[in-house]
């Protein structure tokens, strides 16, 4: 073992203790593609596959942050550790509030069993995807037990990110789930469990019973041959999160019954490797551009044994 193994070992060792700076310096790393991510990322690897990781998707405004904070409570009065990886639309005006909200959720954080994270397109040199789907590996690696993936659900980081996850929770709202469109647009019509939020709101139960009408008519659901529960609940008051907790907790039972939340982890992890290599092409090709523009082209079978090492170091190593 070299000495970056050691260090990086070293950082694993504490934020495994729950050391918090050492959690952020873990994740910050691993939005960096490069040599340091992928060794912390076969040292993370050797740790994962047991964290339930939730995506919840819905139209902006359904009140999805809004059900994270109670399920994040629910979730820690049963003893869970909960880490949350929001992914944030690359819309430039609502960024700033956003990330501002999730930073002040952070410092006032004083639970050290509950991490909040926030990635956003701005920056990532290796793209969301891979940003997202690290992140997973970190937080399933470190020991948290519920993984909470906020998303939109529009575009192919999100897309990618929703489909690593265990259970996607559908998030609508009064007023928004009568129009069948809305809800077969992107990834919403894979749901496994469908809340209508906002239950305060008299016009809820309307929604619902559309809902369900989808659902019983086959409009709705996985391919798996779970049928998804549609659940109404209220992020505001607080009714109904426990119901909806329990059913997350069925529909793991389910998954782990019928062999699927291993397959789960497998297909996250490859795609992640994907995203890795592709990266790591991407980088050289722009290493040939620039070795040309400067004059000093690259010896073509010096490249050869560069992309054999990347490969090999990414997909066997
Ligand atoms: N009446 C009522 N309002 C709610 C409820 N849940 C959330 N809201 C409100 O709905 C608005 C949007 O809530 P958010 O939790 O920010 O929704 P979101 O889906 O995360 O929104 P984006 O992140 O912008 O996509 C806020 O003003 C919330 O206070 C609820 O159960 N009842
Ligand atoms: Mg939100």
């Amino acid at each position: 073992m070299n000495d970056l193994d050691r260090a990086l070992e070293n950082l694993i060792a504490r934020a495994e203790k729950g050391d918090i700076r050492a959690t952020g310096r873990i994740l910050t790393m691993l939005e960096v593609p490069g040599e340091t991510s992928i060794r912390l990322l076969k040292l993370l690897h050797r740790k994962t596959g047991k964290a339930h990781v939730i995506g919840i998707t819905g139209i902006p405004g359904a009140g999805k942050s809004s059900l994270i904070n109670r399920l994040i409570q629910e979730l820690r009065r049963r003893g869970y550790r909960v880490a949350v990886v929001a992914i944030d639309p690359s819309s430039p005006l609502s960024q700033g509030s956003l990330l501002g909200d999730r930073l002040r959720m952070q410092v006032h954080s004083v639970d050290p069993g509950v991490f909040i994270r926030s990635i956003s397109t701005r920056g990532l040199k290796g793209g969301l995807s891979l940003a997202g789907l690290a992140m997973i590996e970190a937080f399933d690696a470190l020991g948290y037990d519920y993984i909470l993936l906020e998303t939109v659900g529009v575009g192919q980081a999100e897309v990618d990110v929703i489909n690593a996850a265990h259970t996607i929770i559908v998030v609508t709202m009064p007023g928004a789930g009568d129009d069948i469109q809305a809800l077969k647009a992107g990834v919403m019509e894979i749901g496994d469990i469908y809340v209508v939020n906002k239950s305060d709101k008299p016009e809820a139960t309307k929604t619902y019973e559309f809902i369900v009408f989808s659902v019983e008519k086959g409009d709705l659901g996985p391919s798996t041959g779970w049928i998804p529960r549609v659940l109404m609940v209220s992020s505001l008051v607080g009714t109904n999160i426990d119901k909806l907790v329990d059913t997350i907790e069925e529909h793991k039972q389910y998954l782990q019954q019928n062999s699927l939340f291993h397959e789960k982890v497998k297909a996250r992890r490859k795609l992640l490797a994907y995203y890795m290599v592709k990266t790591a092409i991407d980088q050289l090709v722009e290493d040939i551009a620039l070795s040309r523009e400067t004059g000093n082209e690259l010896d073509i079978e010096d490249l050869t044994a560069r992309i054999r090492k990347e490969l090999c170091s990414r997909l066997l190593g």
